[in-house]
């Protein structure tokens, strides 16, 4: 009995510091006084840098939220720019503490990267691209079309299913930059673009007329986009996490970057809990106890964050859609903090 409990012991001690060990990236961040974020190499309403190099996007502020969380100032924020291809790279080799760059979680993904997915920031699906003047209305049209996609994203395989499901011909040309991709559809050189829908609006943009390309009606996958962090560090794991939550909590209790002031003074207990004048989530964290407020002060809420960077607000003018939140009739939901 007593050697078992013996071994017992062993293991527990063995899981404590195996905890211990890999819980370094917040003190890492702390001492360094400054996150590394892995971006995109500039996909505008996610991650793009004006011509000052101050990057903005709804990926951005996924980092300026735990810059804010950790520092209470947004602008301790390295963005390292990545191509598709290079992504998880940097963040295995720890180049990047997150990564936060319109990356769809997948199984495979998950489990051989060695990374954990911390939610889901954007849920977006694939589509086409295509010009006007092909006067092609749907997807199903798009037989023996020449379609230029980026190396290294699920976009390549999706679209591989999608013809195969509809015994249709396709020639792909791959890219390993999304900018060389859109000039080659530019110039004619395939039929078609293909990407998440949200990206095929954003980099409409960078064409010479916008209005002369169509977004197809179909979206032939599931493509939910969300921050990622490397395995190993669960206390890195939940700061990356509720950070999110944090904002689209922030959302459904109608605190905003204006009035987070006035609410944190609030005597209601849920809203006691959130910004930490009762209890001490935010210190559970490994953060302070004002962590939401810092979040919100520094980005707004999940939709104003949404509306500034890719909706309404913005000259994406994507609708919410499957973005809103569950009781809105969209499906974004974080657990409560509590
Ligand atoms: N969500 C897909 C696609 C992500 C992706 O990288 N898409 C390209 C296509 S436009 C992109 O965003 N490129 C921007 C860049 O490389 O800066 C994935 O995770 O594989």
């Amino acid at each position: 009995m007593k050697r078992v409990s013996l071994i017992a012991a062993a293991a527990v001690a063995a899981c404590v510091t195996a905890q211990t060990a890999g819980a370094q990236t917040l003190k890492t961040v702390k001492d360094r006084g400054m996150l590394s974020c892995g971006v995109s190499q500039g996909l505008p309403g996610f991650s793009a840098p004006d011509d000052k190099g101050n990057w903005t996007g709804l990926d951005v502020d996924v980092c300026r939220g735990i810059a804010a969380a950790i520092f209470d100032d947004p602008s301790k924020v390295k963005f390292v720019p990545l191509s598709a291809k290079d992504r998880f790279t940097a963040l295995q080799s720890g180049e990047i503490d997150v990564l936060s760059r319109n990356t769809t979680w997948t199984l495979s993904r998950d489990t051989s990267l060695g990374v954990n997915f911390a939610g889901v920031s954007y849920y977006d699906g694939q589509g086409f691209l295509v010009k006007k003047a092909l006067k092609v209305n749907s997807a199903l049209e798009l037989n023996s079309a020449s379609i230029c996609v980026q190396t290294g994203t699920t976009n390549e395989q999706n679209v591989a299913d999608y013809f195969k499901g509809n015994n249709m011909k396709y020639e792909v040309i791959a890219f390993a930059n999304a900018d060389e991709a859109i000039k080659a559809y530019e110039s004619g050189r395939c039929d078609v673009f293909t990407s998440d829908v949200s990206q095929l609006y954003a980099q409409r943009l960078k064409l010479t007329t916008p209005a002369d390309h169509v977004v197809l009606p179909e979206v032939i996958s599931k493509e939910p986009l969300g921050p990622l962090v490397r395995h190993g560090d669960d206390q890195w794991f939940d700061v990356v996490k509720w950070t999110l939550f944090a904002m689209i909590n922030a959302e459904e209790l109608g605190v905003t970057q204006s009035n987070v002031a006035e609410m944190a003074k609030s005597d209601k207990p849920e809203l006691k809990r959130v910004f930490g004048t009762d209890g001490n989530l935010g210190e559970q964290l490994g953060l302070t106890k004002d962590w939401v407020a810092r979040i919100v002060k520094a980005t707004g809420n999940y939709g104003e964050s949404f509306e500034r960077n890719v909706g309404a607000g913005s000259k994406l003018e994507i609708a919410r859609g499957l973005n809103k939140l569950w009781n809105k009739g969209g499906i974004m939901y974080a657990p409560p903090i509590r």
